[in-house]
């Protein structure tokens, strides 16, 4: 990792990790569409990817993205467990890049939470006839309210196949020219419901003590980190907490930090909760910034903060306090994809506007 310039505001400086260089330290937090049809990308992710680009992130990460049907959280996601998906998603790439940001993508599987219908139509599970599916989960255990479905256990068998699942999607990724992957290890999906002692109540070697819990994530890095160019980066979201007594805590992410940095994980990305509907989450500005911040100087890695950050200045000191070497902003990205230039503004530079835009910014 490396910093190219000292000058001016922090949040403005580039990123250099691996081969791969941010102009800047803001990147869009991947942030389901829920507007896919067989996983494929369309028309309205080219526009929404491709719209921020032009806005002046640094990054730009592609939403949650199943690496099997049975993976995707709702119908409406996108996909990339088959070769038909990677075109699309690869004009997308092409356009992000050519308005020179970093194109990333987030590979995951949503475990107990997949199968739910698109937020606008309630967002509760499917039923077969809906268009649903049956769950899996490493515990037969419900997540409950809008979401009952009882998953189904996965067998070890089953487990064993998942990192192959995940080294396939990512080649697909590569395939369409994203330079930063990002697996999905947050939020109370596939990955949250082994780490955490509440969702993962096995006695094999996937649940018990700490090391059995966060195998499968450790063995699905190393062998996506195998087959992920050497050159180009890899991040992991986790949620440092899950917010509730007993369960996946900060202290437990710093060890898993730890361990993936030595799998060749670049960057944590570090958001909270998720796991179980009933957690008290005290939701307020930044409120997630303090785990970005330990987990980079007490595992020694590069971070991303997330969660309610929305203004240039606040950006900005976290970046410059080195709580986090990049924030991704997620619905503040939805009001307004020329954040970044706008931000630019607020902490007096000047952005490069794109040349169809010049006599504007
Ligand atoms: C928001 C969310 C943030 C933190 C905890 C739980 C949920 N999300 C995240 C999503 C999808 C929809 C809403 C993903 O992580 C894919």
């Amino acid at each position: 990792m490396r910093t190219d310039s000292n000058d001016g505001p922090h949040l403005f400086q580039p990123l250099t990790i691996r081969s791969v260089t941010l102009r800047n330290r803001i990147g869009v937090s991947p942030m389901c569409q829920y507007s896919a049809v067989d996983g494929l990308a369309n028309d309205w992710h080219y526009v929404h990817y491709g719209a921020r680009a032009v806005g002046g992130a640094g990054l730009v990460i592609v939403e949650a993205t199943g690496v099997t049907p049975e993976g995707r959280i709702t119908p409406g996601c996108l996909g990339l467990w088959s070769d038909d998906q990677i075109e699309p998603l690869a004009r997308i790439v092409k356009f992000v890049q050519a308005h020179a940001a970093v194109a990333g993508i987030q590979i995951g599987h949503a475990g107990r939470k997949a199968s739910a219908g698109l937020p606008w139509d309630g967002g509760e599970h499917l039923t077969t006839a809906q268009g649903g599916w049956e769950t899996v989960a490493p515990s037969a255990i419900p997540f409950g309210g809008g979401l009952p479905k009882i998953p189904q256990a996965l067998t070890d068998a089953q487990i064993q196949a998942l990192p192959a699942r995940f080294v396939d999607a990512a080649k697909r990724a590569r395939a369409a020219g994203f330079t930063w992957l990002e697996l999905h290890a947050a939020h109370g999906y596939l990955f949250g419901e082994f780490l955490s002692p509440l969702t993962n109540q096995r006695t094999d070697k996937y649940g018990g003590s700490f090391e059995n819990r966060i195998r499968l994530l450790l063995e699905t890095t190393r062998a996506v980190r195998r087959i992920w160019p050497d050159n180009l980066p890899l991040a992991v979201r986790i949620s440092a907490t899950d917010w509730v007594a007993g369960g996946w805590d900060l202290d437990s992410s710093i060890g898993l930090a730890k361990l993936l940095k030595a799998e060749g994980v670049d960057l944590m990305d570090c958001s909270s909760g998720g796991l179980l509907p009933d957690a008290v989450i005290p939701v307020q500005p930044g409120y997630q910034v303090p785990f970005a911040e330990s987990i980079r100087r007490q595992a020694n890695i590069a971070t991303a903060a997330v969660g309610f950050i929305t203004e240039p200045q606040q950006a900005e000191d976290i970046v410059r306090a080195g709580q986090a070497d990049v924030v991704l902003l997620a619905r503040q990205f939805l009001v307004d994809p020329y954040w970044p230039a706008h931000a630019a503004k607020t902490l007096g530079i000047k952005m490069p506007p794109p040349n169809p835009y010049a006599r504007a910014w």
